[in-house]
């Protein structure tokens, strides 16, 4: 029998030694390496065309410094990072973030997942990332215009519509999207689609800021319907309360379900009778603020407010992680088992420890991995990309209609390669359902 383990080990060894200290990438990697070497070995062209050491190469890694001048005239240094990791199937795509955390590391986990996230979604989008160490918490808007445009001022050289197509993460959204494309527009004098998440007057497309939240939402009911339940009625626990977050309470608000936490870096809230109505406007209220807490929200509505703690011991149906990663680990994930989740799904991107995706996993809770639980994001990012190439816009039925074709296609993949007898391996199915894509347009591309 051929022993995967040590293949997979001695080809983290590899990557360990190549890509020393950065502890995410090793993780991602792992994560995608556990899932894809059976299926290598069973099919050779993969591994005589190196495939998998070829994917966790990326193409490009571009580092520059970000110089900027606050509104007292003092002088900062951040420093900016692109990750081109692979465009075999289309334009590199993904997310910019900015957050104190961002470091090689991360940018180039984020990078690595979003190759086969942006496979999944079966549009042409290869994958890529960006980012900077600059904390937004704080800053007025004037500094973040300031910012951003001097961290065009460098990216603008690496990117374009049939290049490289940035949108937002955590700490960009419209405002940060407008200021890059302002500043791109300025210096390469070309009106285009080199954005996505753009503002619906010059080239955004509706349903972008909820997409994220909206297909989780429609992949869990997927996940529900093949153990014959439904999102309705369900308690709904989540942590964030940023974008992602925001589009998952609407959704399951929508459909009948509750969700009943909500979390930010100073603790959780709990509120029993659901995030609804007035309560989901506060959300942006509370992103818009800039103060980052959401202990505003239990003041605001008399609810529950638990400093310092993360949501998961909150008995509930349906665990949904929202915020960032590893936010899930093994503590948690015992938690979240003993309560007796009926399924868990990542909405934020590795938000998962290995152990405790394991242990998820172990105890036969369906697992629905970020790659393809939270490509409705990039997905409508994708349709944005076709609308500005085609000079004109969908109306939001269009577009919400597409995203949910797409998330059941999403679905669909996982199925077909990752059932495990009665069951089904979500993590398998997208890794290999997302890798197949990809590796058979870089055989055909040839050794590049
Ligand atoms: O993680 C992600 O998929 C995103 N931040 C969205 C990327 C995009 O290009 O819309």
């Amino acid at each position: 029998m051929t022993d995967y383990k040590k293949i997979v080990d001695d080809f983290m060894v590899d990557v360990i030694a190549k890509n020393p200290g950065e502890n995410e990438f090793h993780q991602a990697v792992r994560e995608i390496t556990e899932s894809l070497v059976p299926f290598i070995e069973e099919h050779p062209k993969y591994k005589e065309a190196k495939i998998l050491e070829r994917m966790v190469e990326p193409e490009r890694v571009i580092i520059f410094r970000v110089p900027w001048q606050d509104d007292k005239g003092e002088i900062h240094v951040n420093r900016g990072y692109r990750v081109q990791m692979n465009s075999a199937i289309g334009p590199y795509k993904g997310g910019i973030r900015f957050h104190p955390s961002v470091n090689l590391s991360i940018m180039k986990f984020l990078a690595f997942e979003q190759v086969f996230k942006n496979s999944l979604t079966t549009l042409p989008m290869g994958g890529g990332k960006g980012g900077s160490d600059f904390d937004p918490r704080g800053r007025s808007d004037a500094e973040v215009m300031r910012f951003c445009q001097s961290f065009m001022n460098e990216l603008y050289r690496y990117i374009g519509p049939d290049t490289d197509v940035p949108a937002g993460d955590i700490g960009v959204g419209a405002r940060e999207i407008g200021y890059f494309f302002g500043q791109y527009k300025r210096l390469k004098n070309e009106f285009t689609g080199v954005l996505t998440g753009k503002g619906i007057q010059y080239g955004g497309s509706v349903i972008r800021p909820e997409a994220t939240g909206f297909g989780v939402v429609y992949f869990t009911q997927e996940i529900l319907k093949t153990m014959g339940m439904d999102i309705k009625g369900k308690k709904v626990a989540i942590s964030g309360f940023g974008n992602v977050a925001w589009g998952v309470v609407r959704k399951v608000d929508e459909l009948g379900g509750k969700v009943i936490t909500l979390s930010g870096p100073d603790g959780y809230i709990y509120d029993p009778d659901g995030v609804s109505g007035e309560k989901i406007d506060f959300m942006l209220e509370m992103r818009r603020s800039g103060r980052d807490k959401v202990q505003d929200y239990a003041d605001k509505f008399n609810v529950e407010f638990y400093p310092g703690k993360r949501p998961w011991s909150v008995p509930c149906d349906i665990a949904i992680p929202c915020a960032t990663q590893n936010e899930v680990d093994l503590e948690d994930a015992k938690q979240i088992v003993k309560n007796g989740v009926k399924c868990y799904v990542e909405a934020a991107n590795m938000p998962t420890t290995l152990e405790a995706m394991k242990y998820i996993q172990e105890n036969n809770i369906p697992f629905g991995p970020a790659k393809a639980a939270n490509a409705g994001g990039v997905a409508v990012s994708g349709l944005e990309m076709t609308q500005n190439a085609m000079h004109l816009s969908w109306t939001p039925e269009e577009v919400d209609k597409k995203l949910h074709e797409i998330m059941i296609n999403i679905h669909n993949t996982c199925l077909k390669y990752g059932k495990e007898g009665d069951k089904v391996n979500y993590v398998k199915g997208a890794n290999i359902g997302g890798f197949v894509k990809v590796a058979d347009a870089m055989i055909a591309q040839g050794i590049v």
